[in-house]
């Protein structure tokens, strides 16, 4: 149909999109290669497009991948989102039923910028948000919204058009070209519950997670982890990953402040290393642990160099086999 689509439509654009798996652009590619007309200067689609919806942050990875299979056709991210319901489960990490509005919403919209931070950081044009407001509820005849939460709450902006912290940040970006790195760094936005916004918590049920407006490094609070368990398979800790990309090979250094009171077990920060598909690579990249006992505000440093196929990193801020409690604040990446 497509070369008979190329005869009709002459020079306008011709493309044909696809969802943001490698291997299914790569098909896509062969099968438009096999049935292109030979000797002739016009190629059947005049770029490639994908729809990409991935819960996980290997966003660069997944972009520079395809990119380079379509090479020399240019490559647009047709379609991206995230919705803010609390039926979208973003992650098994997560306390979903503590979480509320203001973490959906932080949540979409730090998606919103690791997702046009990687398009720019692969030279590809800015993605394309999907969609500006929420549907109301009767907005889509036949679709109950009671069993398609996530899909009615997709927009930028609400029902009311009132805009979410990505439609914000969707504006500044076109605007200015500015995109904010931060992830709440300081743990200084909250939840509604005493949860920081953007962080995930990893192990909940093996430890007593805190956001503390008494104890601070800096600002008005910062987060604490008491009375970890025996190592789980996964340790308990707040984790995040950053707005920024990793590229395998490069070097990548995070710190944080941490202060203990009666520490009886490792406290410390990590880099944990995951390929696309969300396996975690080598073992993490630890700091050294908090000195155990009482200890004031300490900053703790990891270094350590992606390895090979690493797509994203996850910032882990943990602690177990600790009757203690560790308070962490102040977290940098770069
Ligand atoms: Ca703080």
């Amino acid at each position: 149909m497509l070369p008979h689509i190329r005869d009709v439509v002459g020079t306008i654009p011709l493309t044909v999109s696809s969802n943001g798996a490698l291997s299914d652009v790569v098909t896509l590619k062969k099968a438009l290669t096999a049935v292109a007309p030979t000797n002739s200067s016009t190629s059947l689609v005049d770029f490639f497009e994908i729809h990409y919806y991935a819960k996980r942050p290997a966003v660069y990875k997944v972009l520079t991948d395809i990119r380079d299979a379509v090479a020399p056709s240019p490559l647009y991210v047709g379609e991206f989102g995230c919705s803010t319901s609390p039926a979208e489960r973003q992650s098994a990490h997560l306390p979903e039923r503590l979480l509320g509005e203001p973490w959906w919403e932080a949540n979409q919209d730090q998606v919103h910028r690791t997702v046009e931070y990687a398009a720019r950081g692969a030279h590809l044009p800015p993605a394309a948000p999907w969609i500006f407001c929420d549907y109301a509820p009767n907005a889509l005849p036949g679709i109950n919204p009671e069993s398609r939460k996530p899909l009615f709450a997709m927009g930028f902006c609400r029902v009311d058009r009132s805009p979410k912290p990505a439609g914000l940040t969707l504006a500044r970006f076109f605007e200015s070209g500015a995109i904010d790195l931060g992830f709440n760094n300081g743990f200084e936005k909250a939840d509604s519950s005493t949860l920081p916004l953007n962080w995930s918590i990893r192990s909940f049920a093996q430890a007593k997670f805190a956001r503390d407006t008494a104890v601070k490094h800096s600002g008005s609070a910062s987060v604490s982890i008491t009375a970890s368990a025996n190592k789980p398979v996964w340790s308990p800790a707040f984790t995040i990953s950053p707005v920024k990309f990793i590229e395998s090979g490069k070097n990548y250094r995070a710190t944080v402040w941490a202060r203990g009171l009666h520490v009886t077990g490792p406290a410390r920060l990590a880099l944990d290393w995951f390929d696309a598909s969300g396996k975690q690579l080598i073992s993490e990249s630890p700091s050294a642990n908090l000195k155990q006992g009482d200890s004031d505000w300490t900053q703790l440093t990891v270094s350590a160099t992606a390895p090979t196929n690493a797509a994203f990193v996850e910032i882990d801020l943990g602690s177990y086999n600790n009757r203690g409690t560790v308070w962490f604040d102040d977290v940098t990446f770069e």
